[in-house]
């Protein structure tokens, strides 16, 4: 990276006669294929000293071409040689870089601000969020869920200090569900639970509980249940009435009936083993039950494609209606990509909820930045895509009554772990903490839909 006062002259000589726009494209008119010379970079903080930015030119380029850096440091342009380039920022401030590519003449000019403040540079240009601020205080009137597993809790490490600074809402990924706390009859088992609700408890936290009636997570005894329908009736209100007992004033909501409706044309309710035995209006009779167990616990209904599905919305809100006031508030899944479903869809699911005089709890949030598999690592560009999706998806909720507030749940810490690698088999970074659990763009974006 020496300075090269030669080049410094030169670049500033073809800078003041030629276009100085970012990212600008230069076509050159006089030959049959334009040549093209598309300046561009990015840049990522060093994992190991937060005052270093490391650079990486992304040029595209039809044609062989010189470069140059200027770090904003005063200091002129440096050619861009091979590597990657690392710069120090030691003080606080406002740094422009820029990138020079010339090609016969022709410069172009890619520029990006650095803003560094006293705990390094900002990440993605977001400060206040380094060593202080936290996903949790920054939505200041809903509560921020994730979910967690009983030997995560149990491991400690980084898993629950992110839990801890980031999170105020606490569910269970698969260890609330039926399968689980209930494997055979008259046998309950909830100590998985008990470790999460008392975690939640030491460390302040609200538990969602999820989800007491999903035909997903039946287990096969109730499935294959050898009583009569009365029977299976009774057994069903004891489970409610047990669990919502047990867990009175420790677990401040639940699910009390997941993804009822099928999806196909008409979306009619799921022919479950609790529809089959106990009617249709199985699913009045589990918020009946949870109501009567505990009057101040908050009751909601849980489902997908809420969005992406006006027809599915629809029959969602139909049965809600139904419920009346057994039901507090409306679960809606935001398992979605960076592509759709759009905004004004995902705004109809808050418009809906609001309407009623509901809770809205979005639910579930993930966003896939592959669903096309078109890439093979988070490109920088589809990071940007995928923060914009969260920015909006957090703008949407931020923004509706404080009356309908109740939580945005982020379907799992970091992106190794999301559900959505075994479920559709490929690559993808749906999570706001990469593996290693650094915050990604999407952590910002999520940030910036609170501001
Ligand atoms: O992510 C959950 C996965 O680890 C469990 O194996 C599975 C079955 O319990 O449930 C997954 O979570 C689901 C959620 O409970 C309901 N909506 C769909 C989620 C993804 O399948």
């Amino acid at each position: 990276m020496k300075i090269n006062k030669l080049i410094l002259l030169l670049v500033s000589a073809l800078f003041f006669f030629s276009c100085s726009d970012d990212d600008e494209i230069i076509n050159r008119s006089e030959v049959e294929t334009p040549i093209t010379v598309k300046a561009s970079f990015n840049y990522t903080v060093s994992t190991t000293d937060p005052y270093i930015v490391v650079l990486q030119s992304t040029t595209e380029s039809s044609v062989e071409y010189q470069s140059f850096w200027d770090f904003g440091l005063g200091g002129g342009v440096v050619s861009d040689d091979a590597g990657i380039d690392e710069v120090r920022y030691n003080e606080a401030g406002e740094y422009t870089v820029t990138y020079y590519t010339i090609y016969d003449g022709l410069t172009t000019i890619a520029t990006q601000t650095i803003i560094v403040d006293e705990n390094g540079v900002c990440p993605d240009g977001f400060c206040g969020s380094g060593e202080t601020g936290s996903l949790k205080d920054a939505a200041a009137t809903f509560s921020v869920g994730t979910i967690t597993r009983a030997s995560w809790v149990k491991a400690g490490g980084k898993h629950t200090e992110i839990l801890k600074k980031e999170f105020n809402n606490i569910t269970s990924e698969y260890e609330m569900k039926m399968n689980v706390m209930y494997p055979s009859q008259g046998n309950y088992d909830f100590s998985a639970a008990d470790a999460m609700v008392n975690f939640a408890q030491e460390n302040d936290m609200n538990v969602h509980g999820h989800a007491l009636i999903w035909h997903n997570a039946t287990p096969s005894w109730v499935d294959d249940f050898a009583g009569t329908n009365e029977e299976f009736e009774v057994m069903v209100k004891d489970y409610i009435t047990t669990t919502l007992t047990r867990f009175k004033g420790k677990v401040r909501s639940w699910d009390v009936v997941n993804e009822a409706f099928e999806d196909r044309s008409g979306n009619p309710l799921r022919n479950s083993v609790f529809r089959q035995k106990m009617g249709d209006d199985y699913i009045k009779k589990c918020f009946q039950w949870a109501r009567d167990a505990d009057p101040d616990v908050l009751l909601f209904y849980n489902d997908y494609n809420m969005a992406s599905s006006t027809t599915k919305r629809a029959a969602m809100f139909k049965l809600v209606d139904e419920l009346g006031d057994l039901i507090d508030g409306v679960g809606a899944q935001m398992h979605i990509s960076y592509e759709g479903p759009s905004k004004a869809n995902i705004q109809a699911v808050a418009d809906g909820t609001v309407s009623r005089g509901l809770k809205l709890h979005f639910a579930e949030l993930d966003i896939r930045a592959n669903p096309n598999e078109d890439i093979t690592s988070l490109t920088n560009d589809r990071a940007q895509e995928q923060r914009a999706k969260y920015k909006e998806v957090v703008q949407i909720y931020n923004s509706i009554p404080l009356e309908n507030k109740f939580a945005l749940t982020v379907w799992g810490v970091r992106d190794n772990e999301s559900w959505l690698i075994d479920f559709w088999g490929n690559a993808d970074w749906p999570l706001l903490f990469d593996s290693n659990y650094n915050k990604k763009a999407a952590y910002f974006g999520f940030l910036e839909g609170l501001q």
